[in-house]
């Protein structure tokens, strides 16, 4: 029977030290909500690194077998991989390029090296696996030379590649000194699928012009074979976001956040610490809007959690002093006894009380300057159980696609991000709750399943399109 071989950087679970056992920890994360019940069915197997180093010989077997039981394989990656396969080159060379962020990037020979071997070495784990009709499914960046190495080892399989990030224009992707060797490793797939449009396009240009391959209608025509490029927007899982801020408990919860408080209205910022994020700039049109509409002092809160993310690299350091910084300046300007400003939390919570925050929220502020697509907006519009509340959304984020009823900014202006916030705080709960029901119309039915069934046809698609050219 033909299988369905996932593969991403991490596994759907994270390795976890609990009085010298090893022990795992369920990822709520959209991926693995999405693809959770798909990839424990049958033969499927999900391809992936554990998230902690494990050395010694006796571990990794008794961790290989505990996660066999779950249909789930892991990559052992060493101490010098993680540094330099991906906090190096995944996350200090990749990650700003395609965030349009190439001056923070480092180009360095060795680290783009140890991606290499690592690609390799999640080509061998997966090799190991797969049969000639099995499908693999590949995620992200840290990836992307896997489908061509795949493809030598495996000619006939049928090779899927999703980017949960931006693809950066022409201008931007050329800065990269291994640019021709990164496409090459992508066009390995039968079908390369992107969150939107424009990142699709983006990456069709730099094919064509750093590979020199053209397209029609997304189709690539290979000597050897074709290759389809699409965008999949990805979504959220709607039911299960709108069923938890539903619930007694988190309502219950959310009025005792509120009334501790002692805000008239609240705002709600939810984002990972990263520089894409546009966390400092958000602060600052905050503090221009209690400046320029100071009736606001007093009355409004911005609960802001951001996540720790990334923290043993340098740039992340630097934000979150940043961040620090700006959040006690203006709680100490503006403060009184009774009342903050921003109430800031430097770590993560359980989903509950992430989605007593959603249902507490008259406002939530995504203001990234540039995002992949981003689920916390989704996650938002999803958990109103009332169809109230405001989204104020970045033009720069991949969601403003589908939610053009969000009160939408771009994030490098400043006084428009103020205008926006006087808008949202003040907009009648009736105009509220047209845009709101729209945008859950919207997500709703464009959920994660929807995005996991249509990558999947397309996938099937290629290949039956693929035979009929090569017998044409
Ligand atoms: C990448 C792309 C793309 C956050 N804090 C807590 C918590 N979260 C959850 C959110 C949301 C997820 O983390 C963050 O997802 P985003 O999509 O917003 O952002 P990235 O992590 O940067 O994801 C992005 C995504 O991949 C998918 O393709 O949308 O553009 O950058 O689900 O809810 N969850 C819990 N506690 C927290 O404190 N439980």
């Amino acid at each position: 029977m033909a299988k369905l071989i996932i593969v991403s950087n991490r596994l759907p679970v994270k390795l976890q030290e609990k009085e010298g056992e090893l022990i795992f920890k369920t990822s709520e994360g959209g991926l693995a909500t999405g693809l959770g019940s798909i990839y424990k069915e049958g033969d499927n197997i999900w391809i992936g690194w554990p998230g902690q180093v494990v050395e010694e010989p006796e571990k990794q077997k008794k961790v290989t077998e505990d996660l066999k039981k779950e249909n789930m394989l892991p990559v052992f990656l060493t101490e010098t991989e993680i540094k330099e396969y991906y906090e190096g080159f995944s996350n200090e060379t990749l990650w700003p390029t395609f965030h349009y962020f190439s001056q923070y990037a480092v180009y360095e020979q060795q680290l783009w090296e140890t991606y290499v071997q690592a690609n390799q070495k999640f080509c061998d784990a997966v090799a190991e696996q797969a049969g000639p009709d099995d499908t693999i499914w590949v995620h992200d960046y840290q990836l992307l030379l896997l489908p061509s190495m795949l493809r030598e080892k495996l000619p006939d399989c049928t090779i899927g590649f999703f980017q949960h990030i931006p693809f950066p224009s022409y201008e931007v992707f050329r800065l990269l000194p291994w640019r021709k060797e990164l496409l090459e490793g992508m066009l390995g797939s039968d079908l390369v699928g992107f969150h939107t449009y424009d990142d699709m396009r983006h990456f069709l240009s730099s094919v064509n012009r750093i590979v020199g391959h053209g397209s029609m209608h997304g189709w690539i025509n290979l000597s050897s074979r074709s290759l389809l490029v699409d965008s999949f927007p990805m979504g959220i899982d709607y039911e299960k976001y709108a069923g938890i801020a539903k619930t007694e408990e988190v309502g219950r919860r959310a009025n005792i956040y509120r009334n501790n408080l002692h805000a008239e209205k609240v705002m709600i910022a939810v984002d990972r610490l990263d520089y894409s994020k546009g966390i400092p700039q958000r602060l600052d049109a905050f503090e221009k809007f209690l400046a320029k509409y100071p009736e606001f002092q007093g009355k409004v809160t911005l609960v802001m959690l951001v996540v720790p993310s990334r923290d043993e690299v340098e740039k992340y350091k630097e934000l979150k002093e940043e961040i620090d910084e700006k959040v006690g300046r203006i709680n100490g300007k503006f403060s009184d006894i009774n009342w903050n400003p921003i109430q800031y939390f430097y770590r993560s919570y359980p989903l509950e009380t992430l989605s007593a925050l959603y249902r507490m929220a008259d406002v939530a502020l995504v203001t990234p300057m540039r995002d992949g697509m981003n689920l916390v907006c989704k996650e938002y519009v999803a958990s109103r159980h009332d169809q109230s509340g405001v989204l104020i959304l970045s033009e720069m984020a991949g969601a403003s696609k589908e939610l053009s009823d969000a009160i939408l900014i771009n994030p490098n202006d400043i006084n428009q991000m103020v205008e926006a916030l006087h808008e949202a705080l003040t907009m009648p709960e009736e105009i509220q709750k047209v845009h709101m029901s729209s945008m859950q119309e919207t997500i709703k039915r464009y959920n994660i399943h929807h995005w996991v069934s249509m990558f999947m046809d397309r996938l099937s698609y290629v290949k039956i399109k693929q035979l009929s050219m090569a017998t044409s």
